[in-house]
């Protein structure tokens, strides 16, 4: 497994410097950044060249996650919103592609943060969905790219907040660059036994996310059992990316969509921040790999 964490853990609004991030991640003991794929097509070619060489220089390798915003939802009713999503993804492919980019995670059959206030039909959300998979998986196959279907608590996401939902949706796309994703955030919610929804997604989980049930970065002698969630994912053959997403920081408009209404670190100086992320990813190389 290589070790990667979520650059808004630094960031009180979306977006950034990710050159900077890269630089700092490897310094860290990380093997992978990642990003967002907001705003990755409106970005500058240099800077986008900047990032791949900050990449190649510091020995990190980049994923992607996204949210989509109401506008690229691929499940939605009105035909222009999923044309506007296959349309977002055709723009941000290339850009992945020149970055190195191989894995894209997150709720990507829906939208996020989901706004309960909108009706909406679940079940004809999901046959939309599937039917807009299939030629989203189609279209990132010609750019090497695996899409991962991120688990949701009930709070942020209505389509998948499951392992067995994510596996069964993986089945009915029927394709073999889609993938299940899960986060022990919201796996705490829904799930009855982690190391149980780990091993039901087995050989169809592309993407693993980490952090405490309130997103600290994992510490240990918390509520999640960090060695059996190890056991589980060596037991289920998984070889894939740990990615830390952990949030700690209220104000601005990651702390909105994410809901952080208090500091969470202790102390949320960069260095503090620095330093907790520098040794949870050590315990987390202990504590997964047994
Ligand atoms: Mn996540």
């Amino acid at each position: 497994m290589q070790y990667g964490i979520y650059y808004a853990y630094w960031a009180k609004e979306w977006g950034g410097d990710y050159a900077r991030y890269a630089q700092k991640v490897a310094g860290l003991g990380f093997d992978i950044l990642e990003i967002s794929c907001a705003a990755l097509a409106e970005t500058a070619p240099a800077q986008i060249a900047g990032l791949r060489a900050a990449c190649e220089a510091h020995g990190v390798r980049l994923t992607a996650g996204y949210g989509p915003a109401p506008g690229e939802n691929i499940a939605s009713p009105d035909p222009d919103v999923a044309k506007n999503a296959l349309a977002f993804w055709e723009r941000t492919f290339p850009v992945l592609q020149e970055l190195g980019v191989a894995v894209v995670g997150g709720g990507l059959y829906s939208y996020w943060p989901v706004d309960y206030a909108r009706p909406f039909d679940r079940r004809a959300d999901y046959e939309r969905s599937v039917a807009g998979m299939k030629k989203l998986a189609d279209l990132a196959a010609r750019f090497g790219l695996t899409l991962c279907m991120e688990t949701l608590n009930r709070f942020e996401g209505y389509l998948l907040n499951t392992a067995a939902e994510a596996v069964q949706y993986v089945r009915d796309v029927g394709r073999d660059n889609v993938k299940a994703m899960l986060d022990t955030f919201h796996m705490n919610i829904e799930e009855d036994s982690l190391e149980d929804a780990i091993l039901a997604a087995g050989p169809a989980l592309g993407h693993f996310h980490v952090g405490e049930c309130n997103r600290r970065p994992p510490r240990g002698g918390s509520r999640l059992d960090w060695g059996g969630i190890g056991r589980a994912l060596r037991k289920a053959g998984y070889a894939g990316a740990v990615v830390m997403e952990p949030f700690v920081l209220a104000g601005g408009g990651v702390g909105r969509d994410i809901r952080v209404w208090r500091d969470i670190a202790e102390d949320g100086s960069e260095a503090a921040l620095d330093r907790a992320a520098r040794d949870s990813v050590a315990f987390l190389r202990r504590a997964l790999e047994g």
